[in-house]
């Protein structure tokens, strides 16, 4: 086995990677961009190189500042993990001309399997099933149309460089064969700059099943059964299990052998995952992928293997720990990927600091792999998965409800995520029954997609008694630093003052705004809700969470500030709200310093004044379109505009210093 491996990628596949090399024993090298100096798998490996800026062309893509840093730091191997280079064959090989060993299958594995008809072409001799189709060299649209003839309809055109559903075209009819084939002859050409395409059947709603196999230098080969990867949003795979449910025991058989025959005919080692298309009682071979994948947790907690270890152990020339008849599948496990990415706006990423992250520790039979700590950002630099959430159980069922309870204990404030989307999709019968293929997200958008409901009474509430608690604390402070012992803010038995009072919030959600009065009773607290009013309670817990009561029911809440946004985290949603406020009122921030800084992402929509204006406490500077309002920013005392740091259009991150305002 290596002394040092270096680790050739970030996130949670890095942070995956050091696990189990640290527990072998190895000395662990991670690579970063700038944007990652202060990243977990950094702060985790025993060495650490820069390799450049945070775009991943200038950074985890380049081979040859990994293999400098690899030299430099004594590493013999280096793990790949997924994505990035994990399937470059010329970075293959460029390591083993280093002398370094790529954790990985050799070159030619990899380029075997990056065309899709010569892929098929050795899978077809190897007695592997394919679609049928025609995959040939020949690419005249005379032929491809007479091919198609033979094929029927409706078909499909696939890129042969292709992959993840670029330069695809499902044709109906044979009239709209040629314009199709245009078309995907242009995408193809602008994605991959190969125009070749092969044709096949199509099957409307296939099951995306894939088999893990493994391969060592001795001529050893396993698989490891199968993973079902049918729920897909747009090639994505959002959720996956182990094994396929309702998977026939003879159907998982031949799979297994036809995915070990694939292997054997690349003369392949190490890890790899044969990709299938299953229709009923048949199954096609779709396309292999060379590298470990984001989905083996699943694989791992059914058969109680590290597949980590098994890849270092094959690369270092061992043989494979573990034979055919020595592997069984042990109960069930389900994982969900968590994204920061907002469902309710077509799923774009959702970018920002996390302000606050917690997973369920130590539940039985749940495993939690992440790449990101609180504090953390996500970046547009990166993919935006947050985390992987994998609960195994004896029986499907099982697994089923621990991970809806995992997600539902899962806290994430900051970014927006589609742990709301995961849910849907677990709870939706379907899923429950595993009766899921590649159609079934896009048949049930409406059932699965957030419906921009209303927001649920108790989260304005706690967010309403969190700001309440908030200023208390702070008012109390004040109090205590003032000395003042008669001052009402020294009370600790709440608000008794002469009278009932209250404090009236307003909290914008989506569109709507929302008006919130916290009253102050004889008898205790009250809240005045849209829905009426209603009797109160709030203590915070000791991991700074708020026990809430409303009227006779309790629940458990917290509530992050940042800005006037508040995150409400409740039963594993997130509900982001704002508050509303005179923006110079936040002081903090701004009060001293002169700063004006964004309080929120957004759009400047205006800015009302020139450097070396001078204006006065209160005078609008710009406006900042964000959360779907429009802000005006003010002076936050006399004196004149030293700096303006963004013109109209801008678009601002959170934070942002967007003018500053001198001392008169
Ligand atoms: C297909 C197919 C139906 N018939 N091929 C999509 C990604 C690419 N790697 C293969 N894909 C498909 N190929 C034939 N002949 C349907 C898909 C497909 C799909 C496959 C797996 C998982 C999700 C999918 C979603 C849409 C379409």
């Amino acid at each position: 086995m290596f002394d040092t491996v270096l680790i050739a990628n970030r996130g949670e596949i890095a942070r995956r990677v050091i696990r189990t090399a640290r527990r072998l024993g190895l000395r662990c090298v991670a690579v970063y961009s700038e944007a990652d100096s202060a990243a977990a798998h950094v702060a985790e490996a025993d060495a650490a190189f820069c390799i450049g800026p945070a775009p991943a062309a200038e950074s985890y893509l380049r081979a040859e500042a990994i293999l400098e840093a690899a030299r430099a730091a004594g590493a013999a191997a280096v793990h790949p993990g997924y994505g990035f280079l994990s399937e470059n064959a010329a970075f293959a090989e460029a390591c083993a001309g280093a002398g370094i060993v790529f954790v990985g299958p050799p070159a030619a594995a990899i380029r075997a399997m990056g065309s899709k008809s010569e892929a098929k072409a050795l899978m077809e001799a190897a007695g592997v099933p394919l679609v049928p189709g025609y995959h040939g060299s020949a690419q005249e649209p005379e032929v491809l149309a007479a091919e198609a003839r033979k094929v029927g309809y409706p078909l499909m055109i696939k890129a042969s460089a292709g992959g993840g559903g670029k330069g695809m075209r499902v044709v109906r009819q044979a009239g709209e064969f040629a314009e199709a084939l245009q078309a995907a002859r242009r995408e193809a050409m602008a994605s991959f700059g190969d125009e070749h395409v092969l044709l096949e059947r199509y099957l409307p709603s296939p099951r995306h099943i894939e088999l893990q196999v493994f391969r060592d230098d001795h001529g050893n080969a396993v698989h490891l059964f199968e993973r079902d990867c049918s729920s897909q949003r747009r090639h994505q795979k959002v959720v996956e299990e182990a094994p396929a449910p309702g998977l026939s025991e003879g159907l998982r058989a031949a799979m297994g052998e036809a995915a070990l025959r694939a292997a054997v005919a690349i003369d392949y080692r190490g890890a790899g995952t044969v990709e299938f298309l299953v229709d009923g009682d048949d199954f096609y071979f779709m396309e292999m992928n060379t590298r470990l994948q984001v989905e083996h947790p699943v694989t791992e907690m059914i058969t109680g293997y590290d597949l980590v270890e098994w890849q270092l152990r094959v690369a270092a020339g061992e043989p494979l720990p573990a034979t055919q008849a020595d592997i069984s599948a042990n109960g069930h496990a389900i994982e969900a990927r968590l994204y920061a990415e907002d469902p309710a706006s077509g799923f774009l990423p959702s970018t920002g600091e996390l302000l606050h992250l917690a997973f369920p520790e130590g539940e039985e039979g749940i495993r939690v792999d992440s790449g990101v700590r609180a504090g953390d950002k996500v970046t547009v630099h990166y993919d935006p998965m947050i985390a992987k959430v994998i609960a195994w159980g004896e029986e499907r069922a099982v697994a089923l409800r621990r991970l809806r309870r995992a997600l539902a204990r899962t806290e994430i404030a900051g970014v927006v995520t589609n742990a709301g989307f995961l849910q849907a999709i677990l709870g939706h019968t379907r899923f429950a029954a595993g009766v899921v293929d590649t159609a079934f997200i896009d048949q049930q958008r409406e059932a699965l997609l957030p419906d921009g409901a209303a927001l649920p009474e108790s989260a304005l509430a706690a967010a309403a008694l969190a700001e309440m608690t908030w200023r208390r604390r702070v008012a109390q402070a004040a109090a205590a630093d003032s000395g003042d012992p008669h001052s009402p803010w020294q009370l600790t038995n709440g608000w008794r003052l002469n009278s009932e009072t209250h404090r009236d919030f307003t909290f914008h959600y989506g569109e709507q705004s929302l008006a919130v009065r916290v009253i102050f009773g004889w008898e205790g607290l009250r809240l005045g809700l849209p829905g009426g009013e209603v009797s109160a309670a709030v203590a915070e817990t000791e991991d700074g969470a708020l026990a809430l009561r409303l009227g006779d029911g309790s629940f458990v809440a917290r509530v992050l500030r940042r800005g006037l946004r508040r995150w409400v985290l409740l039963e594993g949603q997130s509900f982001v709200l704002t508050l509303q406020d005179d923006i110079q009122g936040l002081g903090g921030e701004a009060g001293a310093s002169g700063r004006v800084v964004a309080p929120m992402p957004g759009k400047v929509t205006a800015v009302l004044v020139q450097a070396g204006d001078t204006v006065s406490e209160g005078a609008p500077l710009l406006r900042l379109e964000a959360m779907k309002m429009e802000h005006t920013l003010t002076a936050p005392h006399d004196g004149p505009v030293e700096a303006l740091n963004c013109a109209a259009g801008d678009l601002v991150e959170e934070g942002v210093e967007l003018a500053v305002v001198g001392k008169a």
